[in-house]
C-alpha cells in the first residue's frame, strides 16, 4: 500500500489502472462538519461527486450549525470518490451526510461496504457518541476512528479518546488533517489494514 504519493490526486485519471483486481467500498461517516467531504475531496483521483447545499436559516435550531465557524454548505445526500491505494486495490469512498435528518440514508450507502472511517472533531466530541451508536446499530462493519485535527481543537492522547468514546482496544484511532492527501490516505490504509483482521473481509481485500 505504498504506491500513493502526497501529490494532489490527478483528477483526469478517470479509468482504473489495469492492475486493479479489487474494488472495495468504504463508508465515511461522522457528525455535522467534521470534514467528511473535505477528506474525500483530498484523496479522490476522480472528480468527487458532491451534493452540497447552502445551509439556510431554516436549519437554525434543527441542525447543529452553531460553533462551526464559516461553514456555509452541507452534504444532503452523499459524497463519492475513488482512490487506488495499491496497484491491485481501489477504494470507492461513500461519504454520508452529517445532519441527523439524513441519517436514514446510511443504510443504503453502507450496503456492501467493507469498513467505515468515523471522523471526529474534538471540539464537538459529544456529537460523535450518537454517530458511533448509529453505526453500530445500522451496520456490523469494522471501522477506524479518525480525529480531524482542526487548529483550535483540544488535543487528547489517543487512549483518553478511546476511553471517552468507549472503543475496543483493537479499533484504530488515527489523527489526520483531512485537507492533506498523504494524511487522508494514511487513514484509509489504517482502515483497510484493520478490516483485513476480520476473516469475513480477508477474501474481499486479499
Ligand atoms: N482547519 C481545518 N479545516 C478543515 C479540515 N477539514 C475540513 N475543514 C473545513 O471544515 C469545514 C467542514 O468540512 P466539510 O468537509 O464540509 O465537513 P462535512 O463533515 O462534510 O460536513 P457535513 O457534510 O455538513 O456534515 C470546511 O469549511 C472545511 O474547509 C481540517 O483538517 N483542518
Ligand atoms: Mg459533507
Amino acid at each position: 500500500m505504498d504506491s500513493v504519493t502526497s501529490e494532489q490526486p490527478v483528477r483526469s485519471s478517470q479509468h482504473l489502472a489495469p492492475t486493479v483486481a479489487r474494488s472495495v467500498k468504504v463508508l465515511v461517516v461522522g457528525a455535522f462538519g467534521v470534514g467528511k467531504t473535505t477528506l474525500i475531496g483530498s484523496v479522490s483521483e476522480i472528480e468527487p461527486l458532491r451534493t452540497e447545499e447552502v445551509i439556510t436559516t431554516a436549519s437554525v435550531g434543527v441542525d447543529p450549525v452553531a460553533g462551526h465557524g464559516e461553514k456555509t454548505t452541507t452534504t444532503v445526500a452523499m459524497d463519492f470518490g475513488r482512490v487506488t491505494v495499491s496497484p491491485e486495490v481501489a477504494l470507492y469512498l461513500f461519504g454520508t451526510p452529517g445532519q441527523r435528518r439524513f441519517w436514514d440514508l446510511w443504510a443504503g450507502l453502507a450496503d456492501g461496504a467493507v469498513g467505515a472511517v468515523v471522523m471526529i472533531d474534538t471540539r464537538h466530541l459529544e456529537d460523535s457518541f450518537e454517530v458511533l451508536d448509529q453505526l453500530e446499530l445500522r451496520t456490523t462493519m469494522p471501522f477506524a476512528v479518525v480525529v480531524n485535527e482542526f487548529p483550535d481543537a483540544p488535543q487528547y492522547p489517543v487512549e483518553r479518546l478511546r476511553a471517552a468514546l468507549d472503543l475496543l482496544p483493537s479499533t484504530p484511532i488515527v489523527k489526520c488533517d483531512a485537507r492533506d492527501r498523504t494524511s487522508a490516505v494514511r487513514v484509509l490504509v489504517a482502515l483497510v489494514e484493520h478490516a483485513l483482521t476480520f476473516p469475513v473481509f480477508q477474501k474481499v481485500l486479499a
